[in-house]
């Protein structure tokens, strides 16, 4: 516990002041603890070892900058200031082949809450992508660890592209404010993103809800797409989601395949 206090005692401020309506609607959860830093290697890095340190759930880890911010399987995250680059600490109740469902709930949270705070109309693809438009809003990084079939805990790693300008994206990549014209809150947005997530919470017990109001908002439904698995590609129109969060891909020769894993890049023909 110690250690916990001396790595929080380096975060710069508790960010949120929460609003008294906010808490009182949600006391059957711990209450949040948000630890904002300037400048972290990453957010989910910090958050894992806080973790394994004993901090409770719902600690929050916020950092203006990210120096080695992480994707799936080693990608470079670029997180320079204007991005909004948190991961959330949960010790959830859930077997260990369910805890994808933590990162479609999270996609739809982030999903609405960015909408209701900026009015821009976000959409999904599969399978951690936020998507404004055709480029790369944000992503979700989910880690754990596990013991066995028990998840000990989960990091929560989510990162949106707030108010940079073109030359802070890489390719391929939108901000909100290229869109809106606006510059948005970030704390603002943190706090709208937190509470959605909370206050849907309790959809994990129902999987199939979650796969379906992800898949309802997802960009490519149903249209031809194109996966890249580690060693196979896989062509044809994404049909559904299935629980497991599995994309179920009908392809040419009108074989139903269903793949785990892989990039995704939707055919415009
Ligand atoms: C993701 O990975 O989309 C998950 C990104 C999660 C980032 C958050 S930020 C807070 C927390 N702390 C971390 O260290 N990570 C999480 P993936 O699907 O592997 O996509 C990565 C790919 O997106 C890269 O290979 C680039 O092509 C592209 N990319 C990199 N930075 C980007 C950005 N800022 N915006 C849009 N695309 C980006």
């Amino acid at each position: 516990m110690e250690a916990v206090l001396r790595l929080a005692a380096t975060a710069i401020s508790d960010w949120l002041t929460l609003k008294p309506q906010f808490l009182e609607r949600e006391s059957r959860l711990l209450p949040l603890k948000i630890l904002r830093y300037e400048r972290l290697l990453s957010t989910n890095t910090t958050a894992y070892r806080l973790a394994e340190q004993s901090a409770p759930e719902w600690t929050v880890v916020v950092a203006d900058v990210q120096t080695k911010g992480r994707g799936r399987g080693g990608n470079k995250w670029e997180s320079p200031k204007g991005g909004l680059w948190f991961s959330i600490l949960l010790r959830p109740n859930l077997p260990n082949p369910r805890l994808h469902l933590l990162q479609f709930l999270a996609a739809t949270a982030t999903r609405k809450a960015v909408e209701n705070e900026t009015a821009l109309s976000v959409m999904l693809k599969w399978p951690n992508d936020l998507v404004l438009g055709n480029a790369k809003l944000g992503g979700i990084l989910l880690e754990s660890k596990t013991q066995g079939e028990k998840v000990s805990f989960a990091i929560l790693g989510i990162g949106l592209n707030v108010n940079q300008g073109k030359a802070q994206l890489p390719p391929g990549a939108i901000s909100m404010r290229l869109v809106s014209g606006k510059q948005h809150e970030l704390r603002a947005l943190l706090r709208a993103i937190l509470d959605q997530i909370r206050s849907s919470f309790d959809e994990l017990d129902h999987p199939s809800k979650i796969m379906q109001e992800w898949w309802s908002n997802c960009i490519h439904r149903p249209l031809r797409v194109q996966v890249t698995l580690p060693e196979d590609t896989v062509t044809g129109i994404s049909r559904a989601v299935a629980e497991d969060g599995s994309l179920i891909i009908e392809t040419d020769d009108h074989r139903i395949r269903k793949v785990n894993e892989g990039s995704l890049r939707i055919l415009d023909d």
